[in-house]
């Protein structure tokens, strides 16, 4: 690791000359938190999918500009209700990281939010964003709305309606437009928020990218596949857990052995495919990515396990990190 003090850049006697600061990537499911937060560090750190409820707990993914400061960023879960265990420790998770930051970015997806006032111009918000509305009330630092998906308007304009509806519900210190997914103004989102976090140096060493391990990432890179692959409740019926994660240096190598956990019988079945296919394919694609993140060759053992309702208890929810 290198030394921080590189950054730590105090005029004489007097405030921190960088800055620096937690950002709460916060909004419903599927809005676009996680694909942001992978565009602003440049790399694929959290996992995305097209389904919603992708992300199920905080992740840290630290952002530095040499010379100029840090932002932290805290992914997290879609803020939504659910009857279910597992979803309900989700949106606790995202709801207290509003509490720990110093910044809050409140995330809408454009496209959806415009498609439904396009039907109906008087129509409400979305239940759940106004779910999400009514939480980002209880929050006393900086708000910035960030309106992501912009590529999929026709024309940019329609987003006016669409400021207009959110801001007579909550108070935004700054107003952003992008796209995450193509990289448009990612550059004015960074200097915005570079200029609300606190002057202060680096809370993170310059090359820190996350908190989190190896194996937590690697069970994540699974889960993705799995996302991506599988159809119904099969997605949000699974956890991943690294049972072994070995190096060895001798041949540029990472022995790595997963356990996918399912709820049924029936979805294990799913999850193996005729003749092991599905599975061959979730491991193949999982051990690629794992591949080009860790810059090493990996070889990856899968193993199904049905854990009959794990979503609804308590202690398997905090075996899998969710509770
Ligand atoms: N067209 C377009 N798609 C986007 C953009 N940003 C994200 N997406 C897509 O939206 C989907 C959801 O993205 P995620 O980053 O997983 O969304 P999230 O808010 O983290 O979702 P959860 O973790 O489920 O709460 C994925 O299919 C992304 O590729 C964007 O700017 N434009
Ligand atoms: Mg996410």
């Amino acid at each position: 690791m290198s030394d921080t003090t590189d950054l730590n850049n105090e005029q004489e006697g007097g405030e921190p000359t960088t800055r620096a600061g937690f950002v709460a990537l916060v909004g419903q499911p599927n809005v676009g938190k996680s694909t942001l937060m992978n565009a602003v560090l440049g790399i694929k750190l959290a996992i995305t999918s097209s389904k919603p409820q992708t992300t199920r707990t905080r992740i840290l993914g630290v952002h530095t500009v040499s010379g100029k400061g840090q932002l932290c960023f805290v992914d997290t879960p879609g803020i939504h209700r659910s009857k279910r265990r597992l979803n309900q420790a989700m949106t606790k998770t995202a709801l207290q990281s509003l509490q720990e930051v110093d910044i809050v970015c409140h995330l809408v997806d454009a496209a959806a939010i415009v498609a439904q006032l396009r039907r109906d111009a008087s129509a409400y918000l979305p239940e759940d964003e106004e779910y999400v509305l009514e939480q980002l009330a209880t929050v006393e630092v900086p708000r910035i709305l960030v309106i992501n998906k912009i590529d999929l308007l026709a024309d940019k304009l329609q987003i006016l309606p669409l400021i207009e509806k959110l801001t007579a519900r909550g108070t935004y210190d700054e107003i952003v437009p992008l796209s995450a997914a193509k990289g448009s103004n990612i550059d004015r989102f960074v200097d915005v928020l570079l200029a609300s976090v606190p002057a202060a140096d680096p809370l993170f060493p310059e090359d820190m990218i996350t908190d989190r391990a190896e194996r937590f990432l690697a069970a994540e890179m699974i889960r993705e596949q799995i996302m991506l692959l599988t159809r119904k409740e099969v997605p949000y019926s699974v956890a991943v857990e690294i049972e072994r994660f070995v190096e060895v240096p001798k041949k540029d190598l990472l022995e790595i052995s997963a356990v996918i956990h399912v709820e049924r019988e029936t979805q294990k079945g799913i999850l193996i495919g005729e003749g092991g296919k599905r599975l061959k394919e979730i491991g193949t694609k999982a051990r690629r990515q794992m591949e080009d993140f860790f810059g090493r060759r990996v070889f990856l053992e899968t193993f199904v396990h049905v854990e009959p309702d794990w979503t609804e208890n308590p202690r398997h929810l905090h075996r899998f990190g969710y509770e």
